[in-house]
């Protein structure tokens, strides 16, 4: 049965199928991610921060926020050398996309060819390459796409209405401006948000309508779940309903049938049986690697037991669909 992809959803509708009995809803996503997927195979990308901390933005999960007081030690720019090498192990590990980090507003012009620079040789090795670096201008996106970028990662996190109550310092405009100037320079949008920041079930429906209403559907949709950092002002938010970050995901799957959707940030916090339910939900991603960008990930052979258990496959994007 294919689906017809629709930019036209309303949060109402959304709300219905989050309600949908659990069987009914997960019955309902596997049917449409095995309408567009292999469901045996997930693609794996791998973090790196190359710029950590003293970040001017108030982003209250982020471990990265100068008006925070975290653990955190800030770096400055990796060096060139760092980066390529932690490229090569994540290629070396199984990962075919790597994406770089920087805690940033927004990029600056100053940066640009560095930036670039770095781009080019990740791809060199035979990544797909993302970068997530805050706000872009129109230009700076076309700089990067003829850098060799493949993906740009950029979340909405929330909705539009819960947005100010997780930052004051840029809006969710300006979220989705960049989101604008990333799909206008023709690099593939990674997009997707986080869950368990204290926002309703009507939050998690408007982000996934916002992101299921663009004009064209972000290619990947990672679904986070909070890490609950020290020091920061969620770090006693209370934990969303396991049940509840995988229905988030049947409905992202069901939204938006051709994306890919990543069980992102959390998974430590998850158990396997949990992961397995997100898998069976529809996210056909991961990070793979022992580190995201400030907090632990599980260990690659923790991991690697896994997908064995569960006869999944790693496999490149382009091959995620076939069977
Ligand atoms: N500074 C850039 C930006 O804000 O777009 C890029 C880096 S930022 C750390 C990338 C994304 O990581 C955030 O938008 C958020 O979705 C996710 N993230 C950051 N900290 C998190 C946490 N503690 N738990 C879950 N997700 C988190
Ligand atoms: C995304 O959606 N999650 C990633 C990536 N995009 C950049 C980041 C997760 C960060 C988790 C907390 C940390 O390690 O700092
Ligand atoms: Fe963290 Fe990015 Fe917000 Fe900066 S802009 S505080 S790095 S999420």
């Amino acid at each position: 049965m294919k689906q017809t992809t629709r930019h036209d959803w309303s949060v109402s509708e959304i709300e219905t199928l989050f309600a949908l009995p659990f069987a009914d809803l997960l019955f309902r996503a596997q049917t449409t991610h095995r309408s567009h997927f292999n469901a045996n195979a997930i693609q794996a990308s791998t973090l790196l921060s190359i710029k950590t901390g003293g970040c001017s933005e108030d982003c209250g999960y982020c471990s990265q926020s100068a008006h925070h007081e975290t653990e955190l030690e800030r770096q400055t720019l990796l060096s060139r050398e760092t980066v390529i090498e932690a490229a090569r192990q994540a290629k070396e590990t199984g990962a075919s996309r790597f994406c770089m980090g920087a805690a940033w507003r927004a990029l600056r012009d100053s940066d640009l060819e560095t930036v670039k620079a770095l781009i080019s040789e990740v791809k060199a090795l035979g990544l797909q390459t993302c970068v997530t670096l805050g706000m872009l201008s129109a230009n700076q996106a076309h700089e990067l796409k003829q850098a060799g970028l493949d993906y740009y990662n950029h979340n909405i996190d929330t909705s539009e209405s819960y947005y100010p109550s997780v930052v004051s310092t840029h809006s969710f405009a300006d979220r989705l401006q960049t989101l604008s100037h990333v799909q206008d320079a023709k690099i593939s949008v990674c997009s997707g948000g986080i869950v368990g920041m204290g926002e309703q079930r009507s939050d998690r429906a408007a982000m996934l309508r916002t992101l299921a209403n663009l004009p064209t559907h972000p290619q990947s949709v990672p679904i986070n779940m909070l890490v609950a950092i020290p020091g920061t002002p969620m770090e006693r938010a209370k934990p969303v309903d396991p049940i509840e970050l995988v229905r988030t995901i049947a409905v992202a799957r069901l939204l938006m049938p051709h994306s890919v959707v990543r069980l992102s940030a959390g998974r430590e916090q998850m158990s396997d049986e949990l992961q397995a339910l997100c898998f069976l939900a529809g996210a056909n991603s991961i990070f793979l690697g022992n580190r995201l960008l400030t907090t632990n990930n599980p260990q690659v052979d923790a991991d690697r037991q896994l997908f064995a258990r569960l006869g999944i496959e790693l496999r490149d994007e382009h091959d995620l669909r076939e069977r």
